[in-house]
């Protein structure tokens, strides 16, 4: 059988539809609450191969007969949307929003509600694969059997831990599906893995930065409810863009305006929000570290924040004022590329606010200085007194936090590497992973390339073998032009666990056919929002596709591991991850167990203010106070307070590689894609469009660049050549950068590659994560 044919058929798109579809630049504000009605959703205009109702059944969902399943997304996404599937006599009819949930309720993204196409799509792998033939674009599969896959997986498994020792076999793992239990943080496979012996992967390619930072000031990460939104009486969109990120979210946003709060966006890329925005600073990528200590001088200098407050919980206010003197405004804004006016009026709206909330951006924290930025903006709702007095007051990153579910009894990481998972958390220095007890060598994602390819800091230390689950390395991982390399070696056997023909799976030896959402039994924690949601299978699998519990156990049995572990299956794993949480962790409220979140679905967080009861008994710091000043920061020799060191490419930091490569390249999120799912289905597919590249009019010009012209972004890493220009003013960017999307598939693009050609693998500041934009480049026409 020969690998789908992925023809790009996304053109014909005009220029006003795609910046609807992109949520970019001069949209309607009516534009922006994407989340749009299941009754929306069947646009024929959009349609390549009808209304995506599950094998052509005609349905009507309140009237049909058939049964109702209750479910969640899987994607990594903020969403997690909680979705029913009605489901007729064994087959999936119609997908809807759960209308009890007020979060997602009503419908899923346009992407969810093609699920039914996705599910029963023709190009889904339903059976085990061989390739026959070389490697790479163009790969021939045939179809092979279950036993035959594993017997040739393990065989040479076997054989190269014999050879060149275990830790030569090296995962990718990230976001396929976010389920805690088949997931790639604390999953079940990891059992698989580490029982082996292969390399331990830190997967720190999201949000690594932040999550070391924020614990530096508070002790933990205690984030707002994104519900209470509505109710802050500011909100301030700090290097995000709910309306690509979170649909569901932006109601509430949107609400907060309607209760006359105001609205703050700090971005050097418009975002619809914009629209509605009472301040837009166009920040310049990679300075939010002086821009923000250039608001606390300016809070500190007026006496405009919350003296009583800080007195009473914080600690390091001299040392934190020492760091903010070295940013008087005219420095903040010839660094920052903004006015004065605009920091000071920033500066003022802060202060001034009753309740702030600041929703900080993800993206924020993929730059060689992330991890600093987080920290820097964290002082802000310190000083104000804004931690632990309101629950609409306070800041938004991420709120996995919250859930402190039995993840290594599911992980068995401490009985098996010696260790927990590595990655995120505290874990900020190579030295700390040395120190961490782990059995078997550990690899961080941000190095994929080097790994592969053993190179830089795996210089010696054998690839072998790579499995892939989970995820899409072709497509997501920074300075792809290499790992395609490594992937190509000829020594290096490649095990690919997916539903789809990827880029990455074209590289593949076997590809072992996983099940998706409406198979697979799974619990599912927001990371946005407060809710924690059990997935409830809808069918049976298709064909042979087999979940990646049932997968990593078949393995494990044929190696010979005899361990009791590997007959645990998902309800096993799911009872031993959240038992004994209620006693545990008080804020999941009573009767907290599998079962019971079973039967209800979902379950949210009580209400309660994020932080209070650390204002009563102390924050989790080693002062007790919020800290503006850490000596675990100076031992571990980063600044105490904080301070700015330009990105690792960046005019301030790299002058000479800035004169070559003058650009800043801002690779974004799209709305219509989740991590690179999606890109391969018809209708997502054309409304996401042709790949543009969002460039100044300046930078064009001085380019020969036309609107509409092919480009091509390039740096010593590679060439991006799937862009076409889109020239633009400074409203929507400023000369000296440039944005795209990110997570398109090269082979749905004519095998084009995509933008992480250029991107670069430095390691973040804190926490060992990636820095996709500390990226420079030039552009000429193609
Ligand atoms: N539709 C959809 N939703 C998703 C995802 C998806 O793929 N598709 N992915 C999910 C995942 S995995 C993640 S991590 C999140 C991504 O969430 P984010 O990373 O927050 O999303 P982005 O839109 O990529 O980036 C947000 C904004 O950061 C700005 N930005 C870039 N550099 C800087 C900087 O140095 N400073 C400041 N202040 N701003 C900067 C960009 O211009 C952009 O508008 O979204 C999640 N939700
Ligand atoms: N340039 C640039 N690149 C980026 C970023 C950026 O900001 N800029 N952001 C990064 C971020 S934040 C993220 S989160 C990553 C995402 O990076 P990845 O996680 O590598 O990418 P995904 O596209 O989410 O990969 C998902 C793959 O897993 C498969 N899959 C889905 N469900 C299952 C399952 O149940 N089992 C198995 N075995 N497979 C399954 C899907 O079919 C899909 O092919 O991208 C990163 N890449
Ligand atoms: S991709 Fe996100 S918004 Fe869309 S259905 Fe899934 S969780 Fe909901
Ligand atoms: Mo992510």
């Amino acid at each position: 059988m020969a690998s789908t044919d992925l023809k790009h058929s996304g053109g014909g798109l005009s220029r006003r539809r795609f910046l609807q579809g992109l949520a970019v630049g001069t949209v309607a504000a009516a534009g922006l609450t994407s989340c749009a009605p299941a009754a929306d959703s069947g646009d024929d205009s959009l349609s390549e191969t009808g209304e995506g109702s599950g094998a052509g059944y005609q349905y009507d969902w309140e009237t049909a007969e058939g049964e109702i399943v209750h479910g969640v997304c899987p994607k990594n996404c903020y969403d997690t949307c909680r979705i029913c599937t009605k489901v007729v006599d064994g087959v999936a009819v119609q997908i809807r929003g759960d209308k009890d949930n007020p979060y997602t309720a009503g419908s899923p993204c346009v992407k969810g509600q093609t699920y039914l196409d996705y599910h029963y799509s023709e190009d889904r792998i339903i059976y085990p694969m061989k390739r026959v033939g070389p490697k790479g674009p163009g790969a021939q599969f045939e179809r092979i059997s279950w036993e035959e896959a594993v017997q040739t997986v393990t065989d040479r498994f076997k054989e190269i831990i014999a050879n060149e020792g275990s830790e030569a076999i090296v995962p990718y793992t990230f976001s396929g599906t976010f389920g805690l239990i088949n997931g790639c943080f604390f999953s079940g496979v990891l059992r698989f893995l580490y029982r082996m012996g292969a390399s331990a992967l830190m997967p720190n390619m999201c949000e690594a930065a932040g999550v070391a930072a924020l614990p530096y000031t508070f002790g933990s990460q205690k984030d707002v409810d994104p519900e209470q939104y509505a109710n802050t009486k500011l909100y301030v969109s700090w290097g995000s863009n709910l309306s690509a990120t979170s649909v569901h979210a932006v109601k509430y946003v949107k609400q907060c305006i309607e209760n006359g709060g105001k609205v703050v966006v700090v971005n050097p890329f418009r975002i619809p929000l914009c629209e509605w925005a009472d301040q837009w600073i166009k920040i310049r990528p990679g300075t939010d570290t002086p821009f923000a200590l250039g608001v606390v001088k300016i809070l500190l200098d007026e006496g405009i924040y919350d003296k009583e407050y800080v007195e009473k919980y914080c600690m390091g206010l001299d040392q934190l004022k020492a760091a903010a003197d070295l940013w008087p405004a005219e420095r903040v804004a010839k660094t920052c590329d903004c006015t004065v006016e605009e920091l000071q009026t920033f500066a003022r709206t802060y202060a001034e606010a009753e309740t702030s909330i600041i929703q900080i951006g993800m993206q924020v924290n993929r730059d060689s200085n992330g991890g600093s930025k987080i920290r820097a903006i964290s002082f802000l709702p310190a000083l104000t007194g804004q931690i632990g007095t309101n629950a609409a007051a306070g800041f938004q990153w991420l709120t996995c936090g919250y859930w402190a579910l039995n993840f290594d009894n599911v992980s068995m990481g401490t009985e098996l590497l010696g260790a927990s998972t590595p990655g995120g958390g505290y874990v900020t220095t190579w030295d700390q992973i040395k120190d961490g007890g782990y059995k078997y060598r550990v690899i961080n994602i941000t190095d994929y390339a080097d790994v592969l390819n053993e190179t830089g800091r795996y210089e010696g230390e054998p690839c072998r073998a790579v499995f892939v689950y989970n995820g899409n390395p072709l497509v997501s991982v920074p300075n792809n032009k290499r790992v395609r390399e490594g992937l190509a070696r000829d020594e290096v056997f490649v095990v690919v666990s997916d539903k789809w023909y990827t880029d990455t799976a074209d590289y593949a030896d076997i590809i072992l056919p996983c099940t998706d959402l409406l198979e697979t039994e799974d619990i599912h924690q927001d990371y946005h929002g407060w809710y924690i949601n059990h997935n409830t299978p809808a069918v049976e699998p298709a064909g042979e596709a087999k979940t990646n519990i049932e997968m990593a156990n078949t393995l494990a049995k044929a190696m010979g591991y005899t361990d009791p572990c590997f007959d645990d299956d998902i309800p096993a794993l799911a009872k031993a991850l959240i038992e004994g949480t209620e006693g545990a962790n008080p804020i999941y409220g009573p009767n907290m167990s599998y079962e019971t979140l079973k039967q209800e679905h979902w379950r949210k967080l009580p209400d309660f203010v994020p932080y209070a009861d650390d204002l009563a008994n102390g924050f989790a710091t080693p002062s007790g106070k919020i800290e503006f000043y850490s000596d675990r920061l100076k031992e571990l020799g980063l600044h105490p307070v904080v301070e700015y060191i330009p990105s690792a490419e960046s005019k301030d930091g790299t002058p000479d590689l800035a004169a070559v490569y003058p650009l800043n390249f801002l690779t974004v999120t799209s709305k219509n894609l989740c991590g690179s799912n999606w890109h391969n289905i018809g209708k997502i597919r054309l409304l996401h469009g042709d790949p543009y590249l969002y460039i100044n009019e300046a930078d064009a010009a001085a380019r020969g660049i036309a609107d509409g012209d092919a480009v091509e972004v390039f740096n010593d890493r590679g060439v991006c050549n799937s862009l076409t220009a889109m020239v633009v003013g400074d409203d929507v960017i400023a000369a000296g950068n440039v944005a795209g999307l990110k997570s398109a598939w090269p082979k749905v693009m004519d095998g084009k590659n995509n933008v992480n050609v250029t991107t670069p693998s430095y390691t973040s500041d804190y926490g060992m994560g990636t820095s996709f934009q500390a990226n420079l480049v030039d552009v000429r026409k193609a």
